[in-house]
């Protein structure tokens, strides 16, 4: 690769970060039971320092999104202990996520329930998730709501359209500083015949709805299977309404599949649209690049450190992509040259300027290798296994 290209990859890796999910660390399943991991971590202390290694070896995670519930089972006050525990393993608390999907109260929805009450102990939840923010210095609160119905018939669509209207203003009514709230689409699942906020229009309008520090979170695998994602995100960039996302991949649904397995050229098409706009307009896009993957069978610390490397790759080809000759192409209609320089950018092999980058930074020039060597593994193994076999059969 030319001195250009290569100081075009360096500087996209030196300005690249993506944020880690605390709960892709913890064992998880599926709707038909749980695999377990003897290594898998439980509390929020492993949790930070599994995502720990990832950053040790990778140098562009120094965040992790956690969830309210799982995290901080004791709400804001036990935020000073999580910053603590951040910092011990030199990160920052990112996202925080709000669960108003898994109280039994929360059978007939949460925001959209039409029991007054329920939809008031979602909106302190949600309340108190500000406050959370706030005193971890997080920025962001993404909000998905699992909310809907699954028999026609069943729930009035536009009593919960409103209900929801008040929830998200009421909750934007409580955002200071620089904070922002992410609202979260997806088309189905665990409602099978509408769901609340389904579509990328329905969370623009929501956000739109509730205030202008409110914006959109696109999550990857939230799309039905012809839909194309990065026309939806290029829209969002236009109207300055793309607050960030949630990457991973999928074959079929939401199957939460490491980032890029399926489907590399899709997530590099994505982050080409970024990349153009930000080009274009000669600015940078304020959005969160976050992982919501937690499938059950890959190494938990493995699966992250492979979509983290997955991620600097493919966004280190979109940036070789060239813009000009692409404009150009674009107006004069050159479809196989505008296509070719496209694929050009999508074909070049990033990795030896990575390592290059990755040396310069002092991180190790192959960071699962570097993981694998390092015995970590083994050592939490050793330590958790038994408590989290004795968990196993708690799980029975
Ligand atoms: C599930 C939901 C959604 C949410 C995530 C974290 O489908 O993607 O963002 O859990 O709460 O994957
Ligand atoms: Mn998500
Ligand atoms: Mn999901």
């Amino acid at each position: 690769m030319d001195e250009k290209r290569t100081d075009t990859v360096i500087q996209a890796l030196d300005r690249f970060q993506i944020e880690l999910p605390s709960w892709g660390f913890a064992n998880t399943g599926t709707r038909f039971g749980k695999f377990t991991q003897p290594a898998a971590a439980s509390t929020v202390e492993e949790k930070f320092s599994d995502a720990g290694q990832v950053h040790a070896v990778t140098g562009v995670c120094p965040t992790v999104a956690l969830h309210v519930l799982w995290d901080l089972p004791h709400g804001a006050d036990d935020a000073p202990q999580v910053h603590a525990l951040a910092a011990t393993h030199g990160l920052r608390a990112g996202a925080i996520n709000p669960n108003v999907f898994q109280d039994q109260i929360y059978k007939y929805g949460s925001l959209g329930n039409p029991d007054a009450a329920i939809r008031a102990a979602a909106l302190t939840h949600l309340l108190d998730s500000v406050e959370i923010a706030e005193r971890l210095g997080s920025r962001d609160l993404s909000l998905w709501f699992a909310d809907g119905s699954n028999y026609p018939g069943t729930q009035n669509i536009r009593h919960r359209r409103k209900w929801f209207v008040d929830g998200l203003r009421t909750t934007h009514g409580k955002l200071s500083g620089d904070q922002r709230m992410l609202v979260e689409y997806k088309p189905f699942e665990p409602a099978f015949y509408h769901t609340d906020i389904a579509d990328w229009g329905m969370a623009l309008q929501f956000a739109r709805d509730a205030g202008p520090r409110a914006k959109v979170l696109v999550d990857t695998g939230h799309h039905y299977q012809a839909q194309n994602i990065e026309q939806i995100v290029a829209w969002l960039l236009d109207l300055d309404m793309l607050g960030g996302f949630h990457f991973n991949d999928r074959r079929y649904a939401d199957d939460d599949l490491t980032m890029g397995s399926i489907d590399p050229y899709q997530v590099f098409r994505i982050f080409h649209e970024i990349l153009h706009f930000e080009w274009e307009t000669g600015k940078r896009a304020d959005i969160a690049y976050m992982i919501d993957q937690s499938h059950n069978l890959k190494g938990k610390i493995e699966a992250m450190i492979q979509t983290v490397t997955t991620a600097m790759e493919l966004y280190a080809k979109a940036a070789l992509v060239d813009h000009e000759k692409l404009a150009g192409y674009q107006t004069s209609c050159a479809l196989v040259d505008a296509e070719t320089c496209l694929k050009d950018a999508f074909s070049t092999d990033v990795r030896p300027v990575i390592r290059e980058w990755s040396h310069s930074k002092g991180l190790p020039a192959d960071p699962m290798d570097a993981f694998r060597q390092s015995g970590y593994l083994e050592k939490i193994t050793a330590e958790r296994s038994v408590r989290n076999a004795a968990a196993v059969s708690s799980y029975a």
